[in-house]
């Protein structure tokens, strides 16, 4: 594996959408009490069923820190391959590589730096030195050459690309201060064009209310296909969201992408506001002495944080199985609109959906903690 300090644009790379076939995918096993509720035993059970529905169309891989490995390869099914690396957490999305393909189909993955989503201004946890690292390590793994943008703060949740020149991003996550402030928006714009090489990038300005990401542009809107996105939406003039989806609502509706197609927005609801229990609360344990949660704060619950796998939908539902009070009745209706919606716009998928709670307690979702692989002809040993 080489390190590579060109840029994929100048080398003919660029970043394939995730609804083009994949290879696989990497996940990283949940361990961190103060993530995970209940030292993360219902997060390692629901991170199981995902991880299972992909590996049904695609070759996955889980990492899992020392102390892990074990209980990680028991709990996977035997198709899955676990391999022990350290990291600080689970969110694959942000700090395993961004891969890039040539048109002869040769892969490579983008190294950017990692600093927990803000670093000492905002982010959410120090150190974040194990994560930061592991891009590299995964670039060894598949035989891919890495190119180095450890100068450039950049989380993968925080981008969607459709494939075709046009990437997708939040200037409250990109811009935030936490990341690169010595870097204007022109300059952010030109390192993405070089990177994932795209000659587009739509700019909207909000993400999912109470994001702690800064809210990452995956949580809010996804291309589904080329010139078609889904959109995090609620009728609700009442909830912060509305607004906030409005607003991102308007820029796509006076866009086009990178080909001049006007986009299609297709509304895809969000459950009733999600908000952690006291109880919950109880089974994290704390950061630097310090709650990383409080009873009753509302979390960033949203359907567009999904994984497209290769024969597969796999998406977040909120609605806890057997439960039968109003709130569940009613993210039991949002979760079946939602694979409603989806099934429909990915007619040829299977749609399966998880229950997600364990992990959205976390910070974030299905696409959050998954990563693909694009489908390459280079062999991995
Ligand atoms: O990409 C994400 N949405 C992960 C956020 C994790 C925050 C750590 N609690």
């Amino acid at each position: 594996m080489q390190i590579l300090h060109t840029t994929p644009a100048a080398d003919g790379f660029s970043m394939p959408a995730e609804y083009s076939p994949h290879y696989g995918c990497i996940l990283i096993w949940p361990e961190r009490s103060d993530s995970w509720q209940f030292g993360a035993y219902a997060a390692r059970k629901a991170f199981v069923e995902i991880a299972s529905a992909i590996a049904e169309s695609e070759a996955v891989t889980v990492c899992a820190g020392y102390s892990q490995y074990n209980n990680a390869r028991q709990a996977l099914p035997s198709h899955i391959r676990v391999v022990e690396m350290s990291s600080n957490d689970s969110w694959a999305r942000d700090y395993a590589p961004t891969f890039v393909t040539n048109a002869e189909g040769e892969l490579r993955g983008i190294n950017w730096y990692f600093n927990a989503w803000g670093g000492l201004t905002d982010g959410l946890y120090f150190p974040w030195d194990k994560d930061n690292a592991m891009a590299n390590k995964l670039c060894d793994l598949y035989d891919a050459d890495a190119y180095d943008a450890q100068d450039f703060v950049l989380e993968g949740g925080s981008i969607h690309v459709d494939g075709e020149g046009t990437a997708i991003v939040t200037e409250n996550c990109l811009l935030s201060k936490g990341r690169n402030p010595e870097l204007s928006k022109q300059e952010i714009t030109d390192k993405l064009k070089e990177y994932l090489g795209v000659s587009k990038v739509i700019w909207l300005k909000y993400g999912i209310y109470q994001d702690e990401t800064n809210e990452h542009v995956d949580n809010i809107c996804c291309f589904v296909k080329p010139g078609h996105v889904v959109l995090a939406w609620t009728d609700d003039e009442n909830d912060p969201q509305y607004a906030m989806s409005k607003h991102c609502l308007d820029i796509l509706s006076n866009e086009t992408d990178a080909k001049g197609r006007p986009i299609t927005v297709h509304k895809l609801y969000i459950p009733e506001p999600v908000c952690i229990t006291a109880e919950e609360c109880e089974g994290l344990d704390n950061m630097d002495f310090e709650p990383t949660r409080t009873a009753g704060e509302r979390l960033a619950a949203s359907y567009v944080n999904f994984y497209i796998a290769n024969n597969a939908i796999v998406m977040p539902g909120f609605a806890k199985p057997g439960a039968t009070d109003p709130l569940n009745l009613s993210y039991a209706a949002s979760d079946a609109k939602a694979k409603m919606t989806l099934a429909k716009l990915f007619p040829e998928r299977k749609i399966v959906q998880i229950y997600a709670r364990d992990i959205l307690i976390g910070g974030g979702n299905i696409h959050c903690i998954t990563q693909q692989i694009p489908k390459f002809i280079n062999k991995c040993r």
